[in-house]
C-alpha cells in the first residue's frame, strides 16, 4: 500500500496539472489524520480559482412555513398538519392569510414541541423581504416545508409580489423538493419545467441546494424515505440549467452515512456539473456542505460530526468539485468560528446576513435571530487573512456606499438606509 506521504505527492501532482480527484484519492485523503495537507491542497484549488477572495453577500433567509408532509429522521423543523385544517385549505387562495402559529422556537434543552406549526402569509413574507431591502439586502432565501394545503398560486404570487415590491433583490427560493411537490399540486398538473418556467416569469432567479442530503439508497431509506430521491433532485437540477438558470447543491453530512457515501455524493455533482456544462452553459454556483444538528432531531442520539470532520468535509468539496466555483460554509450550521477556520481550508463563500434562520437551531443558541452583521462578517474573514469581497447571488461584486448599492457592470443603483 502507498505511503500517507506518497499518496499526497502524487495527489498535489495531481492537483498541480488540474486533474480530478478519483474517489480511492478522496477516501484516503478523508481517512489520513494530516489535517493540514489536506486544508493546503484543498488551497492549492482555492487560490488557483478565487485567489484569497472570501465572499458573502447581504441576505435575508425566509422558512414561510414548516409544515410538511414529510417526515425526515434528521429534520427538527418540520410539524405535521392538523388534519382538519388540510380540508379547510386545500385548493384554496391563501395568499392573503393570516399566520397560522407562530415561528418554531423550541427553547434549548426542551423536548421537540409538535404543536408550534406556522405558515406565513404572503404579505408576511414580502413585508419582511421589504425590510431587508430597505436595509440593502440584495438577495431573499425563501423555503419552507411540503405544505399539503397551498395552492401553486401562493408561491407565485409570493415571487412576483417580492419582484414588484424590491424590483433588484435576487429571489433565489424553493428546493427542488419543493419544486416537485409544485408539480403534485399544480391543477392543471405541470411539469417540472413548466413549474420552473411560471415561478421564473413570476420574478424567481435561482435556485437553492437543498433537499439533496446524501445520494445513495441506502441512507435515503434510513434517514428521508419518505423525500423523492436522486433522480428528481437532479431532473430539478438539469431542467433550472437547461432553462439557463444557475443553482446550489447541498450535502447534509454527518448522520448515518459513510466517508465513501459522502464521496460518492460529492462525485455525482461533479458529474452532473460537467454535463450541465457542456450542454446548457448554466450550472451550480456553489457546494454547500451543511454539518447535521442533531439536537431535537429522531436521530438526536448521534453525536454530529466534529470540528475536524467539518473541515475535512469542507476541504474534499473543493477538491472534489474542482469543476464547481465556489464551496460555502453556512455559518449558520458549522458557527461563525468553524466557517471561519475553513476560511484555509478551500472555502471561499460564508453565505451572509441572513436575518432569521428556522429550520436549524443550536443547543445552547436560545435566541430566535441567527444573524450575522457585515462588520461581522468581513471580521470574521479578515482576521482569516483573506479579503472580504460582498457578491451578488450570482457571485458578481456588490459596489456599496452608505446610502446605495449597485452591481459592477449593471446601469442600476438602490437606495438604502444603513
Ligand atoms: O435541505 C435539515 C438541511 C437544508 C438539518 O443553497 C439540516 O445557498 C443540518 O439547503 N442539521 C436547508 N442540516 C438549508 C439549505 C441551504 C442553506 C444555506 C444556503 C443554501 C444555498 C442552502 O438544511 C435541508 C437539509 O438538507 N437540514 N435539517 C439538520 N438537523
Amino acid at each position: 500500500m502507498a505511503s500517507t506521504v506518497q499518496t499526497f505527492r502524487d495527489i498535489r501532482e495531481k492537483l498541480a496539472e488540474g486533474g480530478p480527484l478519483s474517489p480511492d484519492e478522496g477516501l484516503s485523503l478523508y481517512e489520513s489524520c494530516d489535517l493540514h495537507t489536506l486544508g493546503e491542497l484543498a488551497n492549492i484549488v482555492r487560490e488557483r480559482l478565487h485567489g484569497r477572495i472570501v465572499y458573502y453577500n447581504s441576505n435575508l433567509h425566509v422558512n414561510y412555513t414548516n409544515y410538511c408532509v414529510l417526515r425526515c429522521k434528521f429534520c427538527s423543523f418540520y410539524r405535521p398538519f392538523p388534519k382538519e385544517q388540510t380540508q379547510t385549505t386545500a385548493g384554496s387562495d391563501r395568499t392573503d392569510s393570516t399566520p397560522r402559529g407562530k415561528p418554531a422556537a423550541n427553547e434549548p434543552g426542551t423536548p421537540t414541541r409538535r404543536d408550534d406549526g406556522y405558515e406565513l402569509s404572503v404579505d408576511e413574507v414580502v413585508s419582511r423581504a421589504k425590510e431587508a431591502y430597505s436595509r440593502g439586502a440584495t438577495e431573499v432565501h425563501v423555503v419552507g416545508g411540503l405544505h399539503p394545503g397551498l395552492p401553486f398560486s401562493y408561491y407565485t404570487d409570493l415571487c412576483s409580489r417580492i419582484r414588484d415590491a424590491c424590483p433588484h433583490m435576487h429571489i433565489k427560493a424553493f428546493t427542488a423538493i419543493e419544486i416537485i411537490h409544485f408539480t403534485r399540486i399544480s391543477r392543471p398538473r405541470l411539469s417540472i419545467k413548466e413549474v420552473l418556467t411560471n415561478l421564473r416569469e413570476s420574478g424567481l432567479g435561482s435556485l437553492p441546494g437543498g433537499g439533496a442530503e446524501i445520494f445513495d439508497d441506502r441512507v435515503h431509506d434510513e434517514t428521508f424515505k419518505t423525500k423523492v430521491g436522486e433522480a428528481e433532485w437532479f431532473d430539478v437540477h438539469r431542467t433550472a440549467h437547461e432553462l439557463g438558470m444557475y443553482t446550489n447543491a447541498t450535502m447534509l453530512y454527518g448522520h448515518v452515512e459513510t466517508p465513501a457515501e459522502r464521496i460518492k455524493h460529492l462525485i455525482k455533482l461533479r458529474d452532473h456539473q460537467e454535463e450541465s456544462l457542456r450542454s446548457s452553459g448554466a450550472g451550480f454556483n456553489c457546494v454547500v456542505p451543511l454539518s447535521f444538528i442533531p439536537e431535537h432531531t429522531e436521530l438526536s442520539h448521534l453525536p454530529g460530526p466534529g470540528g475536524l470532520d467539518d473541515l475535512k468535509t469542507l476541504a474534499l468539496t473543493r477538491l472534489i468539485c474542482h469543476n464547481i466555483p465556489h464551496i460555502k460554509a453556512f455559518w449558520v450550521m458549522q458557527t461563525p468560528k468553524l466557517a471561519q477556520v475553513s476560511l484555509n481550508w478551500g472555502v471561499d463563500d460564508l453565505d451572509g446576513t441572513v436575518g432569521q434562520y428556522d429550520i436549524t437551531r443550536r443547543e445552547g443558541d436560545g435566541s430566535t435571530q441567527q444573524a450575522l452583521t457585515v462588520d461581522r462578517l468581513e471580521r470574521l474573514i479578515v482576521e482569516a487573512g483573506c479579503t472580504p469581497v460582498e457578491r451578488d447571488t450570482l457571485y458578481r461584486r456588490v459596489i456599496r456606499d452608505e446610502t446605495s448599492w449597485r452591481i459592477e457592470g449593471e446601469p442600476w443603483s438602490v437606495a438604502y438606509k444603513a
